[in-house]
């Protein structure tokens, strides 16, 4: 048990789940160990890891590469008590604005392309200014500065980071953060003409 709880830290977000599902057992089952002092212990320690799994839900973030797989900057998401806050600070990306969006896929391969379209289960228009619009991944542009240095904190009540009524970033398939060479129009389909991809993170719990 020593071991477990050394290693809790190591185990990823799925990993912690099934081990709690292995030792949370319902209350029949504790009651009917009852004399089982073993048993007992380890249903306490479940509720004890409970707690380190239930933070870890509420935050998430993901490490932006560049084309060459160079790390350019770190995305970070809150999940607050009306929405999602997303912390945003890169650097080397060209100078002025920059489409920035939450695509439905955690993967980055081969060229950034895996990571899909945007999250949008309803299958809306793109866009924040569009009507029928916006895609639950829309966002503001990000804008870089002559350094080609940008940070930005934006707010959506479009996802949420482990699911409530809104779409979860850490979903089966995860979710990714793409930058983009151009700004977004937040009209234009499919993605505002924000063009290629020139920066990516694969969202993973914190
Ligand atoms: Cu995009």
């Amino acid at each position: 048990m020593a071991g477990l709880v050394r290693n809790w830290n190591s185990f990823s977000y799925y990993g912690k789940k099934i081990l709690l599902k292995l030792f949370s057992r319902p209350v029949e089952l504790i009651l009917k160990a009852k004399g089982n002092n073993a048993f007992l212990v380890f249903t306490t320690l479940a509720v004890i890891f409970a707690a380190p799994l239930a933070k870890a839900a509420d935050m998430a973030s993901a490490e932006i590469i560049d084309r060459e797989g160079a790390v350019i900057g770190m995305v970070t998401f809150e999940e607050t008590p009306n929405g999602v806050l997303v912390y945003v600070e890169v650097s080397g990306i060209p100078p002025g604005g920059h489409g920035i969006h939450l695509h439905a896929v955690g993967s980055c391969d081969p060229d950034f392309k895996a990571a899909g379209g945007h999250i949008n289960p309803d299958h809306a228009k793109h866009g924040l200014r569009n009507p029928e619009g916006p895609d639950n991944g829309d966002l503001p542009n990000l804008y870089a500065a002559s350094d080609g240095s940008a940070r930005a904190e934006f707010f959506t009540t479009r996802v949420s980071i482990s699911g409530n009524a809104m779409p979860a970033l850490l979903d089966e398939d995860g979710s990714a953060v793409i930058i983009h060479e151009n700004p977004d129009d937040h009209m234009t389909q499919p993605i505002g003409g924000a063009g290629g991809r020139i920066g990516c993170g694969i969202i993973q719990p914190l």
